[in-house]
């Protein structure tokens, strides 16, 4: 059967060209491949086709328009045998998923068993304590009875009738102030508890020994002893039980440890041998090699640390989509589902960054199953308590439960369990309950005394619970962040979670252990120094057997490797697979594509106008006609799809969706109509540039963290990008990040109408920050095209740990022709783009980048024609670049006086030339000032400095003084302040374009 293939619903277009054909009469090709791409004014879609089969006839080329229904070819159909393969695999697929699901949702549905309620009243405002008696008798009948499901039923059957009734309803955000998990339904630890006592010891001493070592050196170098004190057991568990190394049969647990607590890991490292005691000496002093960085910083130290977090906030968010990512690579097929876990370990205090919370109704929402987050509340950040008046542990509780996580708190160590038991009338819990975090804190720092008084003193009941025990014995009742068993079980219970992510609340102590000099203090997070008494009571609270005289040396403490700690130690990792943590990278290159497949992109568009993003977008749209390139491209978009005429996309490579798509979306007849899907490509982020970015990231470091090198690519409003993700942008630097940030509608004067708060005119200031940041402004689509493949083969192939930002454009113009020999000084940053030498005896280097070069390209005929005056035109497609190598190239000139003087790039372009150099671009006058050191030169910029506004593109370039005339016109006095004009050339020039003397200065208005 022969079958039409027209052209789809393409929206709101009509009569839209055709700028490839992709097939021609006789190709045999599949469903879905690509028959032509049309392009409107502002984005290029490609048609697939409807069947798969033979083409019989052709019925357009290249140029011509079409609209929907317009008949483009003929194709036999012929299914072939692969397409039913496929489609047999796809049916086993969905069978499979269906069965995961059902797994799944049958975990989430069953119902722990438990223990019964309190059967008595505990409460002074129960009006009928017998009524409530026999309320909870019937709950505790039907537990035993038919089980706990049919009780929760009942209870949520009750709840819902009651809400219909209008009652009103008490808050359930929250939960009583004990452990989640009952202690009779505590998993036990198979560990040895009482080595694993002393190895925590041994941990515990020697990083706070490293820190305090490091500042008899010096104090300047500074470091943290409270933050992992308060953290110890939470690592050791993890560590001795959980988390499993990366190894040739596994892809790793990934743990993202908190910033302050680095000094407990290399401790730790230290014990297992993979750091030495010299090394531990070099604690904060990284300049001559071997030191051992202050945070984990995977670009000082990249085999061990994998995630910068120490900034905070940055770790958890980028964490959620790290874990978020990990499902997107297993469900489009590039990884296998391991039952890999995200463990993120982060300060009570830390949750008050808006970024560490952000996204925590996102990881409900993708149901990330994956992912732990530990959050160590010792009730302290840095100046004092994190909620003195309040209960941080209730309201992480209360915004976690809601937000959709499994909540899992460990508040009381077991020491607590007897009390807690013998606690018949829940006054204990209501103790528990009522007392605030700033008392919870002073009751750490002022011992046992202090305690039965301010807290079981309350309640003459409470009192006389305790009546037995001695101030000691009061002041052992540990907390649950301290206790291994407690932790233990919240962990395994954790692991064995599905259908959300889980997040364990731990309660410990700021400064454990550290005693007067630093427990529970308000002081106790800038604790870096100890005195000899102090390091002599840490010793005997911990029991580490150094002498008086080692202490006093501070000397490190390591068991002989054959001693059962340490045999114990190793043999835990060994069978968790290997060390944490720990950086490396298997990932295989990816074969940058060749050059033709840019080709298009060198020849000049003649008459026709589109955009440098519209280039972009092809040039994507083409390397998904790559083979080695296609699967791994990630394209992440914040919602702006539409904005940069990537909605083609949406259909071609799908919206990523874990769930697949419910609905038929509305526009489900049109060619780039909104296609969610489990294998989609797209990570479409919504409105989160700070997730966007953090997606990228993860994207961006797949090549250590799963060994799989992906080639992301996200497309933001360059306005929005450093400025506002700027830090994320940093860690990214440090985490070893590759792929491409492209600052779409960029440019102060070329996003017209949006105004003050969208116009860029310096984010290319802040990427030029970043030292492994790499960034371009082109003008060009060819430019463009030999900046991006040159990226793709960097970075992806040859694999340097650097990341492109490239600026791109909304405004349309036509492309010329690449100039014979350009591809190097488009990647060094500069080249010579046109060269006028006929007419007059002046000469100037006229210099531009992004849309404003084609100002100065106006200028530059203008210029000649009226006033005689020859320029060469450069087209700087990176003022950074070229300042980098300037900088590098000065300095070595420094350094050999005596050797021949080695020139910079920029200074070879402009030896031969002549005149003064005018540069022009459509940022802040600092970016191409940069270059101004470098040149040998007179040197005059022009730039965007000021507040954007809205206006069309022309009044903006006038208001900024970057449009041809005011070039004109400035150059004109630039060449009578050298003195090789007359200054009458200028000022007739002024009055010419109406350009007014006394306008103020643009950063003024
Ligand atoms: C973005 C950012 N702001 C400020 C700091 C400085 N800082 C370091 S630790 C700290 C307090 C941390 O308190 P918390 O999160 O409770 O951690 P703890 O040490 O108590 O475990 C602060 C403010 C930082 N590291 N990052
Ligand atoms: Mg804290």
């Amino acid at each position: 059967m022969v079958l039409n293939i027209s052209v789809p619903d393409i929206g709101d277009f009509d009569s839209v060209e055709i700028i490839e054909v992709l097939v021609k009469v006789g190709d045999q090709i599949n469903k879905d491949d690509p028959v032509v791409t049309l392009e409107s004014d502002k984005s290029s879609v490609e048609v697939p086709s409807p069947i798969s089969g033979k083409i019989t006839e052709l019925n357009i080329k290249v140029g011509d328009k079409v609209s929907k229904g317009s008949l483009l070819a003929k194709i036999q159909n012929e299914l072939s045998s692969v397409t039913e393969e496929e489609e047999v695999q796809r049916n086993i697929l969905l069978s499979k998923e269906k069965s995961i699901e059902k797994v799944n949702s049958e975990n989430i549905n069953k119902v722990k068993s438990i223990k019964k309620v309190f059967n008595q009243s505990s409460s002074t405002d129960d009006a009928d304590p017998l009524e409530t008696k026999e309320w909870i008798e019937s709950l505790n009948a039907v537990i035993e009875n038919d089980g706990p499901s049919r009780a929760s039923y009942l209870l949520n059957k009750v709840v819902s009738e009651a809400y219909t009734a209008g009652l009103v309803l008490p808050d359930t955000r929250t939960t009583p102030y004990i452990n989640t998990i009952p202690t009779e339904l505590e998993v036990k630890s198979p560990g040895n508890q009482n080595i694993e006592k002393k190895i925590r010891a041994y941990i515990r001493w020697n990083s706070a020994a490293m820190v305090v070592k490091a500042n008899k050196i010096s104090s300047e170098l500074g470091g943290h002893i409270g933050t992992f004190a308060s953290a110890a057991t939470l690592y050791d568990v993890g560590m001795n039980h959980f988390w499993r190394a990366k190894n040739k049969n596994f892809g790793g647990d990934l743990i993202y440890f908190q910033g302050h607590s680095a000094p407990g890991m290399y401790a730790r490292a230290f014990l297992e041998g993979r750091l030495s005691e010299k090394q531990l000496d070099r604690f904060r002093q990284e300049v001559d090699a071997g030191g051992l960085s202050s945070y984990p910083h995977p670009w000082l130290m990249p085999k061990f640390w994998q995630f910068p977090t120490v900034s905070m906030g940055l770790g958890p968010l980028m964490a959620i989509y790290q874990a978020r990512f990990l499902k997107y690579l297993i469900n489009r097929g590039l990884l296998k589902d391991e039952g890999r876990k995200i463990w993120v370990f982060l300060g009570d205090g830390e949750t008050d960054e808006p970024e560490s919370l952000g996204a925590i109704s996102l990881a409900a929402r993708e149901k990330l199953d994956n992912l732990i987050f530990v959050i160590n509340c010792n009730l302290q950040r840095l100046d004092g308590p994190v909620r003195g008046n309040g209960k941080i542990i209730q309201e992480l509780e209360g915004s976690f439960r809601g937000a959709g996580w499994n909540v899992l708190k460990v508040i009381w160590g077991s020491y607590w369990d007897p009390l807690l038991k013998a606690d018949k009338t829940g006054l204990l819990m209501k103790r528990m309950n009522e007392v605030v975090d700033g008392e919870y804190q002073a009751m750490k720092a002022k011992g046992g005394a202090y305690v039965r008084e301010k807290f079981f003193g309350k309640y003459p009941e409470l009192k006389e619970l305790v009546s037995t025990m001695t101030d000691n014995d009061i002041w052992k009742l540990n907390r649950g962040g301290h206790d291994p068993h407690k932790v233990y079980a919240a962990y395994h219970a954790a692991m064995q979670h599905r259908g959300s992510p889980t997040v364990v609340i731990a309660k410990t102590v700021k400064g454990y252990g550290m005693g007067k000099s630093g427990e529970s203090i308000n002081t106790t997070h800038q604790q870096k120094k100890l005195d000899e008494q102090d390091l002599l009571y840490y010793r005997d609270r911990f029991n580490v057997p150094l002498t008086d005289e080692q202490v006093r040396n501070i000397e490190y403490y390591k068991p002989a490797e054959n001693s059962e700690e340490i045999k114990y130690l190793k043999e835990r990792r060994k069978q968790l697979g290997g060390f944490i943590p720990e950086r490396s990278s298997l990932a295989t290159p990816i074969k940058a594509p060749p050059k033709d497949i840019f080709e298009n992109f060198m020849k000049s568009t003649g008459e026709k106008e589109m955009s440098t993003t519209m280039a972009l977008v092809r040039m994507l749209t083409n390397l998904l006609r790559d083979k080695n390139v296609a699967p791994r491209l990630v394209p992440i978009i914040p919602d702006e799809a539409r904005t940069f005429g990537m909605e083609g996309f949406f259909r071609k490579i799908g919206i990523y969706a874990h769930e697949g798509q419910k609905y038929e979306p509305e526009d489900s007849a049109q060619l780039s109509s909104y296609k969610e899907t489990k294998s989609g490509q797209v990570l479409e982020e919504g409105i989160t540039e700070a997730g966007a970015m953090s997606s990228w990231i993860a994207a961006a470091t797949s090549y250590t963290n799963h060994d799989i090198e992906m080639i992301p690519v996200y497309v933001f409003y360059s306005m929005f990008g450093f400025q506002r993700i700027g830090d994320f942008a940093w860690a990214a630097g440090d985490a070893q990040a590759r792929g491409f940030l492209i600052g779409a509608t960029a440019g102060r004067t070329t996003l017209a109408g949006e105004g003050l708060q969208h116009q860029d005119g310096h984010s290319h200031i802040l990427a030029s920050m970043i030292p492994n940041c790499v960034s371009y402004d082109p003008t060009f689509a060819y430019e463009m095209a030999v900046i991006f493949r040159e990226g793709l083969r960097r970075m992806h192939e040859k694999k340097e740990n650097i990341f492109y930002y490239i600026t791109a454009m909304n405004e349309n113009y036509s492309h010329p022709e690449k100039p014979d020999g350009a591809d190097e000084g488009i990647l060094k940053g500069m080249y010579l783009f046109k060269e006028y030498k006929n007419k007059g005896k002046i000469k100037i280097q006229l210099m531009g980048s992004g849309t404003i070069l084609r100002e100065a390209i106006a200028a530059a005929k203008i210029l000649s024609e009226e006033y005689s005056v020859d320029s060469d035109i450069w087209s700087v497609t990176s003022f950074n670049e070229l300042r980098k190598e300037g900088m590098e190239v000065e300095r070595r000139n420094l350094l050999n006086p005596n050797t021949v003087k080695e020139k910079s790039y920029i200074e070879k372009c402009l030896e031969k030339r002549e005149g003064p150099i005018i540069a022009v671009t459509d940022y802040v006058r600092s970016f191409s000032d940069q270059i101004r050191p470098y040149t040998n030169k007179s040197f005059y910029s022009l730039g965007t400095d000021g507040f954007g506004r809205s206006d069309t593109r022309k009044n903006l370039r006038k208001f900024f003084e970057v449009d041809k005339e005011h070039i004109v016109a400035y150059t004109l006095s630039a060449l009578a302040k050298e003195q090789l004009l007359g200054s009458d050339s200028a000022e007739k020039a002024f009055k010419k374009y109406n350009i007014d003397k006394k306008k103020e200065f643009p950063t003024k208005l």
